[in-house]
């Protein structure tokens, strides 16, 4: 069927392209495969990523959450999520160009960029990916150690002060950012040529609150996440914050790219239809950083559980913690102040059980929207969004 769809283009890479959907049953930007030998190496490992042949290079960096201790992350241990090998650019030769439904298109140089007035603001980013190696039990405890989500200041020019630069006709509807990056996707659903990575964003969310970041923890943007510049897009998973951002194109129809409709999609049903849409705001979420999965901590003793909280749109009014498999719960105490659209440190004080033995450890986020996580995964998810509850097992010794 396969290779009946792919009309003349059978070969090789057809078959490739066949093995890949039976090896990638879900759409997840962080496979099996991939998620288990990445969290095992707990280091880069891009080849992983090459499931498809060899046509994609990308990369898949976790945070080691259990070496949580700040609010900010430090930029050499930001996750990384690249889908192609990283762009060559420097300052002298970016431009940004932005065309579309405006009235006046722009070409704007990064030293115009940076004569712009700037805003800072800490923005967590999760990918949409984290944690989707905890829906297979057999890799129980690996994600503890390599997260995809990660928190830092972020310095830029707001989005909305370009758009109104540049005058948005009435007719626009999205913005659609571009990054430099490109490559071959190869796999039966994608286009056969080389694309961009690109995602859009409706036009009141691209001038609420997006920025174009030049700067992250008062560095220069790291080659690896987005140099010189990228888009920041607060309170939603991380796909949409395009890096090595060059153009940002208004457009007059919903955006159908394949990182917007194939990939960071999932299916949503509503009286009986199922329908894809875009991933985009960030669920209510909580991850206990320490102890560690499978850690061994003393009995009869004081422990500080730790971790972190966060949510889309919204802060987060609570995390509780279960230290009995979730039969009890009691309030952790949420650290620091309340930054919407970062993470929340928390901590909670545990005496050990008396008795040596096996113990399971669960947090649980709500948010002053209400929203709170579940216990089960929903599967329409396909592998992102892994928002529910996820136990850590202790040994007390
Ligand atoms: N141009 C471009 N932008 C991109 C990506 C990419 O591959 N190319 N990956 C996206 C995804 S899936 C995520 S989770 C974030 C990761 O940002 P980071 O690598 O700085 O943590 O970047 C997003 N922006
Ligand atoms: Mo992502």
């Amino acid at each position: 069927m396969e290779e009946f769809m792919m009309g003349k283009r059978i070969g090789r890479r057809a078959v490739l392209r066949s093995c890949a959907l039976l090896l990638l049953p879900m759409s997840s930007s962080l496979s099996p495969a991939a998620a288990r030998s990445q969290a095992q190496a707990g280091v880069n490992d891009t080849a992983a990523l090459n499931n498809t042949g060899n046509m994609v290079t990308g990369e898949i960096t976790g945070f080691p959450i259990s070496q949580l201790d700040g609010f900010t992350t430090p930029n050499n241990q930001f996750y990384v999520r690249n889908h192609f090998a990283v762009p060559k650019l420097t300052k002298s030769t970016w431009r940004l160009k932005v065309e579309g439904a405006v009235r006046h298109p722009l070409e704007l140089t990064y030293d115009q960029l940076l004569s712009l007035k700037a805003s800072s603001q800490p923005v967590t980013l999760e990918c949409a990916g984290n944690s989707s190696p905890m829906l297979f039990p057999q890799v129980d405890g690996l994600p503890a150690e390599s997260y995809m989500a990660s928190n830092a200041e972020w310095t830029g020019v707001p989005l909305a002060y370009i758009l109104e630069r540049a005058g948005l006709r009435p007719t626009a509807k999205e913005v659609m950012l571009e990054g430099a990056d490109a490559g071959e996707i190869g796999d039966s659903r994608s286009p056969a040529g080389i694309i961009h990575y690109s995602r859009s964003l409706p036009i009141a969310k691209a001038r609420q609150d997006v920025l174009l970041a030049y700067s992250m923890n008062g560095a220069d943007l790291p080659a690896e996440h987005g140099y010189p510049v990228r888009a920041i897009v607060p309170g939603w998973y991380g796909m949409a914050s395009v890096k090595w951002l060059t153009r940002i194109n208004v457009v007059e129809e919903p955006f159908r790219g394949y990182y917007q409709e194939i990939n960071y999609a999932y299916w949503q049903t509503h009286d009986g239809l199922a329908s894809r849409v875009p991933i985009t705001e960030l669920e209510v979420k909580s991850a206990i950083a320490r102890p560690k999965m499978n850690e061994v901590v003393a009995r009869d003793a004081d422990y500080r559980i730790f971790g972190a909280a966060w949510t889309g749109d919204s802060h987060v009014a609570k995390v509780e913690v279960s230290v009995d498999t979730g039969r009890t719960w009691s309030p952790a105490k949420l650290l620091g102040e309340s930054i919407k659209n970062t993470w929340r440190l928390w901590e909670f004080h545990w005496r050990t059980p008396a008795n040596a033995g096996r113990c399971t450890i669960m947090c649980r986020a709500t948010d002053l929207r209400g929203r709170i996580q579940p216990f089960v995964y929903d599967p329409d998810r396909g592998g992102y969004m892994v928002s529910h509850v996820l136990p850590v097992h202790v040994e007390v010794q």
